[in-house]
């Protein structure tokens, strides 16, 4: 494309309509449709019903586990993983990840202990885990950030090692694999967004999903404030149920899982090949050995090369209408209250800081052609050409 000026720089914006990130896929109207007449004709709206208990089996096959158990979002997924786990005292988790990860743990009384990310794959650095572990710790909460899993061999070992509880934070990870084997299989239990900018949403949802059978019936009462049967509650419990509106369009989406993955996939490709060789911008990459989503098209911007900061570049594509996000910026530990906090945690999480201040995610998904990563691409090439221009940019 020819980009005579940028929009920052009085140009007109490259995008009449906003592109998003997070923009949901959705799948075909007629298939929601059916689901929502099915629902309404029953009557059955919500409280384990049909919908949901099928799109948890369909879920169980594609991922290989024994129990899914469907909720009203992720991070009641990972409160009640939290609560039925067992975790108290001290919990390590990384800081760069989304708010809901530490979140879930503090709402519980947990402190979160934060490690360090290793700077290649954005997940915790095992090395880190074993510095920070005390008689307080009780667990693991490790993130496969971006659908690209964690060191789980590794983690798995120091668990078993000290006798902590691993949990995932899988809300990117759904349809990835380890070493061949589906994320959903690993740790204690893992848990799933199926939240409306995932790759594969329920509009608000999640799930937690286990092979140990016992924690499974531990998750369902408690996602159903406690209750074993009809007049029988066992354990505290709270309101994470996935109702069947949500269940209607998970089942929706599930008939176009592959057609997402494929534009996702056929979206980073292009990507990289337009962002290929571009000083200073590196792209992350995902293993095409493996199953990935290839939900999230992530940038590293290094200043020093580009002469642009992250933030910089964030507004020359804003201007464009291009709405890049900061994911995940500002690592948990400075937001509050952990910043006020666990002031002490700053020290020995470099990697997270120096990653979270050059990250931006890029949009994809069903919504986005390849000529629109053509454009996006030139613009970032034309702003880092006219670096020097917009070194005033605030
Ligand atoms: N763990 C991790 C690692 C997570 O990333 C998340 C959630 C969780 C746990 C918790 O899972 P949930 O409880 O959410 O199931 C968004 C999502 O709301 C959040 O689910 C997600 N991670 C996080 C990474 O991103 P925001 O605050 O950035 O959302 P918002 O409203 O700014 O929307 C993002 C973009 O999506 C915008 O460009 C607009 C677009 N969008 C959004 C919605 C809702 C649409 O185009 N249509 C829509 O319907 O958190």
């Amino acid at each position: 494309m020819s980009l005579k000026r940028l929009a920052i720089l009085g140009g007109e914006p490259a995008f009449k309509e906003p592109l998003h990130v997070g923009r949901p896929n959705l799948g075909d109207r007629e298939v929601l449709f059916h689901y929502l007449n099915q629902v309404l004709e029953r009557k059955w709206l919500t409280n384990n019903g049909p919908l949901v208990r099928e799109l948890e089996s369909r879920i169980a096959k594609i991922l290989g586990v024994k129990n899914v158990v469907a909720t009203v979002n992720g991070t009641l997924g990972l409160e009640i993983a939290i609560r039925a786990l067992g975790l108290q005292g001290e919990v390590i988790v990384p800081s760069y990840t989304f708010a809901a990860t530490v979140h879930s743990l503090f709402w519980l009384g947990i402190k979160p202990v934060f490690v360090d990310v290793d700077p290649v794959t954005y997940n915790v650095d095992p090395k880190q885990v074993r510095r920070v572990i005390t008689p307080e710790t009780s667990g693991i909460m490790s993130v496969n950030v971006y659908g690209r899993p964690s060191d789980i061999e590794r983690l798995s070992e120091i668990a078993r090692d000290y006798n902590l509880k691993l949990l995932f934070d899988s809300a990117h990870a759904f349809h990835c694999s380890y070493r061949g084997k589906m994320i959903g299989n690993f740790g204690d239990a893992e848990v799933f967004s199926f939240h409306a900018t995932k790759f594969f949403h329920t509009v608000e949802g999640g799930a937690v999903t286990t092979n140990d059978e016992q924690l499974a019936e531990k998750l369902r009462a408690m996602r159903d404030f406690g209750y074993v049967g009809l007049d029988q509650v066992e354990y505290v419990g709270t309101n994470a149920k996935m109702n069947e509106f949500s269940a209607a369009m998970g089942l929706t989406n599930l008939e176009r899982l592959d057609e997402f993955v494929y534009v996702n996939h056929r979206n980073y490709r292009r990507y990289l090949k337009e962002l290929d060789g571009l000083a200073g911008v590196t792209l992350m990459r995902y293993e095409e050995t493996e199953k990935r989503n290839y939900g999230y098209i992530i940038i590293e911007v290094d200043p020093d090369v580009t002469g642009l900061t992250r933030d910089q570049l964030a507004k020359v594509l804003w201007a464009e209408n291009i709405l890049a996000r900061k994911y995940f910026y500002p690592p948990c530990h400075l937001m509050e209250p952990y910043r006020t906090l666990l002031p002490q945690a700053r020290s020995r999480l470099r990697e997270t800081e120096r990653i979270s201040s050059r990250v931006l995610a890029l949009p994809t998904g069903i919504s986005i052609k390849e000529e629109d990563i053509e454009t996006i691409s030139s613009i970032i090439e034309l702003a880092i050409r006219n670096a020097d221009g917009l070194k005033n940019i605030r």
